[in-house]
């Protein structure tokens, strides 16, 4: 039987999501539980790998989140104030670096585009799972102190419609933002976002055996950025080295 793996925030480093792919089975899967684009050098490269195997199954990081707001806002510019659209674009483009997955996006033919755009919409928010009699709770951030689940249940993007403009996303949600320990009982919580070198760390954070938090900042592109591979049947962790780095000076 087919192993489950996770792991996040690959930030267009295709060729460590690639050295991953390598690791696994036919019959294994790997959830990336958000922020395919951003940061790393290889643009569109990352995610268009995880949309195209089959064994993939991706989660909607806030990367990705403000990504796509970006492109609806393109598509719904006459139904939008200029000034939603300025925060909305200078909010990714220019304060999350995201000018450089822009870049790559608009050198993708017109069917491309449209792939990468239905897949984003249909991404997961969040993921439930049993892998060897333990429950797991995937998402990218946390599950917001406010939410109440009425059984706890996979969650699609339904849930980050923006209140104001339904085509749009709630791009500040604590599910794809939020920096703080999400507890849930009877679960094992698993998270991305928050990079162990923001802490000025290398490795995983653990809180007992209920939360996991596996970024190790392959978005900071440095000699210390790394990517941690989770074996949920039998929790090995494997980290595998940044290997190459994205070749502009300030991408924080
Ligand atoms: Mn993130």
């Amino acid at each position: 039987m087919g192993k489950t793996y996770v792991c996040s925030d690959i930030h267009a480093h295709a060729d460590v999501l690639q050295a991953v792919l390598d690791r696994m089975n036919e019959d294994d899967r790997l959830y990336m539980i958000g922020d395919a684009v951003d940061k790393g050098p290889d643009g569109m490269e990352a995610l268009k790998m995880l949309m195209d195997d089959p064994r993939c199954e991706m989660l909607i990081g806030n990367h990705d989140l403000m990504m796509l707001q970006n492109l609806m806002c393109e598509e719904h510019r006459d139904e939008l104030p200029q000034s939603v659209i300025d925060d909305i674009f200078f909010r990714w483009q220019v304060l999350n670096f995201g000018w450089a997955s822009w870049n790559a996006f608009q050198e993708e033919s017109e069917s491309e585009q449209q792939r990468i755009i239905e897949y984003l919409k249909t991404r997961p928010v969040l993921k439930v799972l049993e892998v060897g009699g333990r429950k797991f709770i995937l998402v990218h951030a946390a599950v917001p102190r406010d939410y109440v689940f009425d059984s706890i249940h996979d969650l699609s993007m339904d849930v980050l419609t923006d209140p104001e403009y339904p085509f749009l996303y709630d791009w500040k949600s604590d599910f794809v933002w939020g920096r703080f320990v999400t507890r849930a009982d009877g679960y094992t919580v698993i998270v991305g976002h928050t990079p162990a070198q923001y802490r000025g760390e290398e490795y995983i954070r653990q809180k007992g055996d209920y939360w996991f938090d596996i970024d190790c900042g392959l978005a900071y592109n440095e000699d210390s950025s790394k990517l941690a591979l989770l074996r949920l049947d039998d929790m090995n962790l494997e980290y595998i080295p940044i290997m190459r780095r994205a070749d502009f000076s300030d991408r924080r």
